[in-house]
C-alpha cells in the first residue's frame, strides 16, 4: 500500500518508523512518504492559513497550498483516496480500517487551525474520492495524531505486517463484535493473584467457553451498545405476561 501524508508537522510522523510499521515500511509491505505543505505556500513566511471569510475567531488554512500539495501527490496516481481526518467526518473504526485496507494509494491531509477551506474538499470530491473521517466524539488540535492512529490500524491488518495472523482475528472489534476476554501468563500465582484454573487445564473446549463467557461479560459491561441483540437480555418490564 502506497500512503501519502500532507501536514505542517511532518515530525508527528516520525513515530511511524517504529515497531511493526517500521518494520513494514522495510519489507516494502508499506510505502509512506510525508510532505510538508508549506513547501508549496511561496510568500516570505510560507503561510498557509489566513484569517474566516465572515469574520470569527481562529484561522482556516488556505486552499492554494493544498491544490499544489494534492495535485502533485495526485499526478500520474490511479484514482487515490483522499481522508481528511475532521471531527466533522464519519467515525472511525475496525470496520472502516478493513474496508481502508484494501486500498491501493491512501493519502491523509492533516488540516490544523478551524480547518481547511471548504473548497479544497469540493474540488478532489469531484475529481476523485473523498472522506471526512474522526476517530470519536472530542477535539483534537489537529488530523496528526489521528492520521498515526488510523495508519496503525490500516497497517497492522495488511498481509505480512502483522508476524502470526491468527493474533488478527480474536481481538476486540473484530470476528463476533465483542471485546477481548482478559489475558494471562507465567507465572501462575503472583502477589497471591491466581490465573484461572481452567486456562491450565489444557481443556480446549472449556477455555474456549470460558473466553467467550468473560468477553460477553466485559462487553456488558463496558459496552453494552455492542452487545448482539441474543445477549442482551429481555428488558425489564417488556414482557406481555408482566
Ligand atoms: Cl480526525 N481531527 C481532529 N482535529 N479532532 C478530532 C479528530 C480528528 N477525531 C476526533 N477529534
Amino acid at each position: 500500500m502506497r500512503i501519502d501524508i500532507v501536514s505542517i508537522f511532518p515530525g508527528y510522523f516520525d513515530a511511524l518508523e517504529l515497531s511493526l510499521l517500521g518494520k513494514a515500511k522495510q519489507k516494502g509491505l508499506l510505502d509512506i512518504a510525508v510532505h510538508d505543505l508549506r513547501d508549496h505556500a511561496h510568500d516570505r513566511h510560507r503561510t498557509v492559513d489566513d484569517t474566516p471569510a465572515g469574520g470569527g475567531a481562529g484561522m482556516v488554512m488556505k486552499p492554494e497550498p493544498w491544490g499544489e500539495a494534492l495535485d502533485a501527490i495526485i499526478d500520474g496516481s490511479e484514482a487515490p483516496l483522499i481522508i481528511f481526518p475532521s471531527p466533522a467526518g464519519q467515525v472511525f473504526d475496525q470496520r472502516m480500517a478493513r474496508e481502508l485496507a484494501t486500498e491501493e494509494h491512501l493519502v491523509f491531509g492533516c488540516g490544523r487551525y478551524e480547518g481547511i477551506d471548504q473548497r479544497v474538499f469540493e474540488e478532489y470530491a469531484e475529481r476523485g474520492r473523498v472522506r471526512l473521517v474522526s476517530l470519536g466524539d472530542y477535539v483534537l488540535n489537529g488530523g496528526e495524531v489521528a492520521t498515526i492512529a488510523m495508519i496503525e490500524a490500516i497497517g497492522r491488518l495488511l498481509p505480512g505486517v502483522v508476524g502470526n495472523p491468527e493474533s488478527l482475528v480474536e481481538e476486540s472489534h473484530e470476528e463476533d463484535g465483542l471485546l477481548e476476554y482478559p489475558s494471562y501468563t507465567k507465572p501462575a500465582s503472583w502477589r497471591g493473584r491466581e490465573v484461572p484454573p481452567v486456562l491450565l487445564s489444557g481443556n480446549h473446549a472449556a477455555i474456549a467457553a470460558w473466553r467467550r463467557e468473560r468477553s460477553i461479560e466485559r462487553t456488558r459491561e463496558m459496552r453494552p451498545e455492542l452487545l448482539p441483540r441474543e445477549l442482551r437480555g429481555e428488558p425489564r418490564g417488556r414482557h406481555a405476561a408482566d
